[in-house]
């Protein structure tokens, strides 16, 4: 299938290691795929569901300790430990070799090493690249194949070309020698020891984000775990935003949002193009423009539903592999928390028990997923081929925070804006393994996604700001503020777009705001509550600018910016200076 020599020779030695009994290429075709599913089913690693209600789709179960991305097993093997930054784990490259080296060792023995080619981004782009990964998991070949373009064709791109290496092993699924290691100075990832998403789908976070980021810095460009969306007023114009949330925090959501009445009304429309991961370069006109270099939606199940977001359930209608969900056996399809109110009376659980929902356990992993094609997507952009992307006019950081956090804001200048990024805060979910619900910063939501240094990351922000005076607008929004009771205050879902609509017009200039002491914020008044069941008092409420926490957030910074030493960027102790001042004003 191809005469890369290096290819060939890395495959072999690979071979050697872990020992398959065959080695079959993945060349993209239905007809191998469709094979590989009989197989899978036949296995029980695949459960086909039912063919009228959800063609080819498929429900796969984990191993119940293998349900998430694992941070504190997941490694960045620069030569220097230095290079990896204090917030990231580090691993000298020969010992990870080694390490990894024995676990692979014989692992795929009595089982098939598959070969998949895969492009990130559009195959044949200038601005795509190419990974090929080595599995023993039909699991992940089948979900690259959605997430991924992948075949024939990325091999004849390749030619003689220059690829990431990806090796990735179940192996015994062992929870203590798991280990996903990054080594971006070798273009290479192996990851060994989980079936799990973003453990094991090497072309997601490990490549479009680890590695990506590292090669970016080098090349001048950036990779970013933001989705990308398009938001197209009744004149037909439309304008592009991309927007930075830690895991499990609305982008898939926001990414392909439909429109409150009102606006649906007047002729709002927003197209998705990408709901997770953003290559942004420097176009030829000087604006950044944005591309998503996957192929389909990982997204979260629990709280997707025909109300809070129909075109991510109408996406996983078809040729969607559902993982960790409930297996509703009344009709063979699938059904998780937050659905609907109808829970089948007659279940299995993710994890294969038998379940109702008075079993006093969720059904479905919280952090369940569907892993759909993203031409399913009634709203997929026309411009989600386009290998040039489309061009920014805002970027928008966001994170979950009960309190501090107002529902907008506008940075005062690009170097702002990054600051803004770099102090970023969340409450953590069910998308990593260990605790849900603690405050973490979480710098433009790349915390565990950053391939090298965090202080070099944000020079390289503050970096990229220079290339050019055709710079997107900076924000930062927060859908979780939560009342005395816990309840969310703001609406969220499809009523985010006021929030966007506030947002074009602060690009526009058209939208007005007022100066505080973090940055600017909308008047109450320039939000539109049309159609809404929350007071403008609600409004100004969660709009506010609290000194006091604010105070409290200044010493957090200080403490996690000093983490960075002299890799900090003088630009943003600039800004964390500004912001004590204004606090002090
Ligand atoms: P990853 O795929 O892990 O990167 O997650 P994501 O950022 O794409 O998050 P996603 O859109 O899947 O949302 C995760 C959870 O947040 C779901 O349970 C949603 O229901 C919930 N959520 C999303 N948007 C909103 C919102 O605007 N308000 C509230 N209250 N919840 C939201
Ligand atoms: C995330 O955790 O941000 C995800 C899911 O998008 S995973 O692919 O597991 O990283
Ligand atoms: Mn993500």
């Amino acid at each position: 299938m191809t005469k890369n020599q290096a290819l060939l020779n890395w495959i072999e030695e690979m071979k050697a290691l872990t020992k398959p009994d065959q080695v079959v290429w993945i060349d993209g075709s239905e007809a191998q795929l469709d094979a590989l599913r009989q197989e899978a089913m036949k296995t029980g690693e695949i459960i086909k569901l039912n063919e009228e209600l959800l063609p080819g789709c498929y429900l796969h179960r984990t191993a119940e300790n293998d349900v998430a991305r694992v941070e504190h097993r997941t490694f960045i093997c620069s030569r220097r430990e230095e290079d990896a930054g204090p917030t990231n784990n580090w691993m000298a490259p020969a010992e990870a070799y080694e390490k990894l080296g024995k676990l692979f060792d014989g692992s795929m023995q009595g089982r098939t090493m598959y070969v998949i080619p895969y492009s990130m981004g559009p195959v044949g782009s200038p601005f795509s690249k190419i990974g090929i990964e080595l599995t023993d998991s039909i699991y992940v070949v089948l979900n690259m194949a959605i997430m991924t373009r992948v075949g024939q064709h990325v091999l004849d791109t390749l030619g003689d070309g220059d690829f990431v290496k990806g090796l990735h092993s179940k192996a015994k699924l062992e929870e203590e020698n798991r280990y996903i290691c990054h080594f971006p100075e070798d273009n290479t990832i192996w990851s060994v020891n989980s079936g799990y998403g973003g453990n094991v789908l090497l072309g997601k976070k490990c490549f479009a984000l680890r590695i990506a980021s590292y090669l970016g810095r080098n090349e001048g460009w950036m990779a970013e775990h933001m989705l990308i969306l398009g938001i197209e007023n009744p004149q037909g114009e439309i304008k592009y935003v991309a927007a930075a949330f830690p895991s499990a925090c609305g982008k898939t959501n926001l990414a392909m949002l439909i429109p409150p009445e009102v606006y649906r009304n007047k002729g709002y429309k927003v197209w998705c193009v990408g709901d997770d991961i953003a290559w942004i370069r420097v176009g030829e006109d000087g604006r950044l423009w944005a591309c998503n270099p996957e192929n389909g939606f990982f997204g979260v199940a629990p709280g997707t539903n025909a109300k809070s977001n129909p075109n991510a359930l109408a996406s996983t209608r078809q040729g969607t592999i559902f993982t960790n969900v409930v297996h509703n056996l009344e009709n063979n399809t699938v059904w998780w928390e937050g659905l609907d109110k109808n829970p089948p009376k007659h279940a299995v659980d993710w994890k294969g028990n038998p379940w109702t929902a008075d079993s006093g356990v969720k059904g479905a992993h919280p952090n369940s997923r569907f892993t759909a094609p993203a031409k399913n997507c009634p709203c997929i952009s026309p411009e989600f081929e386009n290998p040039k992307g489309v061009p920014l006019s805002a970027i928008i950081f966001g994170g979950r925070r009960a309190k501090t956090a107002p529902l907008v804001y506008q940075a005062r200048s690009w170097e702002h804006g990054v600051f803004i990024g770099s102090i970023m805060a969340s409450e953590t979910t069910a998308a990593a393994t260990g605790a849900v619900g603690v405050v973490r910063r979480d710098p433009m939501a790349m915390l565990p996604f950053c391939g090298y240094h965090m202080g070099d990351y944000f020079q390289h922000w503050i970096d990229m700001g220079k290339k050019t005076d055709k710079l997107p607008k900076i924000f930062n929004v927060n859908w979780f503020r939560t009342d005395d009771e816990g309840n969310f205050i703001w609406p969220g879902f499809g009523d985010n777009l006021r929030v966007l609509d506030w947002i074009i017009g602060r690009c526009e200039g058209t939208a007005d705001a007022v100066e505080t002491p973090i940055g600017f914020v909308p008047k109450a008044e320039d939000i539109n509550l049309e159609g809404l069941n929350l007071t403008i008092d609600q409004l100004r409420g969660i709009l506010e600018v609290d000194r006091g926490l604010w105070t409290e957030e200044a010493k957090g910074i200080h403490e996690f910016y000093a983490k960075f030493g002299d890799h900090l960027p003088q630009e943003l102790r600039d800004e964390l200076a500004t912001l004590e001042k204004n606090l002090q004003k």
